[in-house]
């Protein structure tokens, strides 16, 4: 009988299937862009800006036209990427401060644990803004960092801890500090300063870059953060060389592990403030900084389309391009991208933008490609990055349990481009809870100001609840919740359904 059975693997193993139903295991690539909204990349309309590789993307694979982050930000949105679960479900899941606590429990299922499961080796490079370490005790950020992304299922990580704009300024690779000194041990708070270094509320002769709201503690490399930190002078990162370091980083994991099916979750540091382009990138746009990075990230996202070419792994590599949340002009530092925006549209012709109810704050990019799988086209399916972990069981062959990914469906289909059928409902997270359903959109009503005057960005909040149906009205303008159409009811239920079920996957 063993024999049997080992003969049967060896012919279908030769044949290139597995027992049951034959998975598919290509490498997978989940390039996660920072803050880069629907009309941003040229392949979605923009004109002032050129992106030459993620218009290549799109045109050899699936653009997707009502695709969501599952969060109007950061951290939220990347818990539900990661886990399956709509970020509204895990208390604590706002954007986090750098010395934050790991917020995905180890041992729970996420996007890497579940291919690791698969045989895949795993990676994430790049701002992972998801905490280290425990909630009992703060950390150390001399000694090995832990719990992080090994103990949720990454089997390599070259993190940037929180985000660009919040110490500690250091690269972790796997668990330690890279280039650290134990002469200069590093401290970080965001309580009480730390160390002597100067801050930009005391020191703003000192400023490159100077904060417009916000972003006045410790100067680092001449542009003050979010939060203090002492030490660690020799591993402070240098902000125009972020985007080389961590490219460098995913193209030599794909090298390193191009002989067996890996999923590498790059997730860029570009577009977030503080934007500082390397210098070959400055000026290559007349929008400034923010302009600059866009063309930044989509040298990026081309070094790893031509680190699958040479290494002739396109073919059998499914790439995702997807951005966290939606865009924002001025996010705290004075960089001109207001002033110089001029004609082009971030969030292309959706209101609102990062941070907000309307739909600018989560409908963003989705590029999908698989030569060979997925034809090149456009979908409108509505899909979520929540839906990513659900799909990834389905295309390697796992059937998920019940308790895992609530609030994933899968959508392999949809993903894959065999049909043009998304799903029927879908929760958007900002300062409230949105329902979209089909053409409509239900905004449940709540406090907070209108207007983000920092920021300039209309928060859609409203105490109101508010209604749009957006085949007609994508601009989110004209509120129908007063009209006697019913959908409030029938909306306001299924939303409070969803919240009260703890679950929504099927
Ligand atoms: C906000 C910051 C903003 C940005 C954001 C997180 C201020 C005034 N604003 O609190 O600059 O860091 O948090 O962005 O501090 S996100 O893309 O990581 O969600
Ligand atoms: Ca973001």
């Amino acid at each position: 009988m063993k024999n049997t059975i080992l003969l049967l693997a060896l012919v279908l193993g030769s044949a290139g299937l597995t027992w049951g139903a034959s998975p598919a295991k290509p490498n997978i690539v989940i390039i996660y862009a920072d803050d880069i909204g629907y009309g941003d990349p040229g392949c979605y309309g923009a004109t002032r800006v050129k992106t030459p590789n993620l218009d290549r993307l799109a045109r050899e694979g699936l653009r997707f036209t009502d695709a969501h982050s599952a969060a109007a930000t950061c951290t939220p949105s990347r818990y539900a990427l990661l886990t399956g679960e709509y970020a509204f479900r895990k208390p604590g899941a706002q954007i986090l401060k750098g010395d934050a606590a790991l917020l995905i429990a180890p041992g729970r299922p996420t996007i890497a644990s579940l291919l690791q499961q698969a045989g895949y080796t795993t990676g994430v490079v790049g701002k992972w803004h998801l905490g280290l370490g425990t909630e009992q005790a703060e950390l150390d950020w001399n000694h090995e960092i832990k719990p992080g992304p090994r103990e949720i299922g990454f089997n390599y990580s070259f993190i940037i801890p929180a985000t660009g704009d919040r110490t500690p300024c250091v690269f972790v690779e796997n668990q330690r500090v890279v280039g650290a000194d134990s002469a200069e041990p590093i401290r970080v708070s965001y309580g009480a300063p730390v160390g002597d270094d100067p801050t930009g509320k005391d020191h703003p002769e000192l400023l490159t870059l100077k904060p417009s709201h916000g972003h006045n503690q410790t100067i680092v490399n001449g542009i003050s953060r979010i939060g203090y930190m002492s030490g660690g002078q020799a591993a402070r990162w240098v902000d125009a060389d972020i985007a080389d370091v961590i490219t460098r980083q995913a193209v030599s994991f794909i090298e390193k592990n191009q002989r067996q099916p890996f999923f590498l979750y790059f997730a860029t540091h570009d577009i977030h403030v503080p934007r500082v382009p390397h210098p070959r990138f400055a000026g290559q746009t007349a929008m400034g900084p923010r302009g600059d990075v866009i063309v930044e990230l989509d040298w990026s996202a081309g070094e790893i389309l031509q680190t699958l070419e040479r290494l002739k792994l396109a073919t059998n590599t499914l790439v995702i391009f997807s951005s966290d949340n939606g865009p924002v002009l001025d996010d705290g530092y004075q960089d001109q991208a207001r002033e110089l925006v001029v004609g082009h549209q971030p969030s292309g012709p959706f209101r609102g933008g990062k941070n907000s109810n309307f739909e600018g704050g989560t409908r963003v990019p989705l590029l999908v490609r698989w030569p060979g799988r997925v034809a090149p086209g456009t979908s409108a399916a509505l899909i979520s990055q929540v839906d990513l972990l659900a799909s990834f069981a389905a295309l390697t062959g796992q059937k998920l349990a019940a308790t895992v990914a609530p609030d994933s469906f899968n959508l392999l289909p949809a993903l894959l481009g065999e049909t043009k059928a998304g799903r029927e409902t879908l929760v958007e997270q900002a300062g409230s809870l949105s329902l979209r359903h089909g053409d409509w959109k239900y905004i449940a009503p709540g406090g907070g100001r209108k207007m983000n005057e920092q920021t300039k960005t209309e928060t859609g909040n409203d105490a109101q609840a508010q209604i749009y149906h957006l085949a007609n009205d994508a601009g989110e303008r004209n509120n129908l919740a007063a009209q006697p159409s019913g959908q409030t009811n029938n909306l306001a239920d299924l939303l409070e359904k969803i919240k009260t079920t703890g679950r929504s996957r099927p």
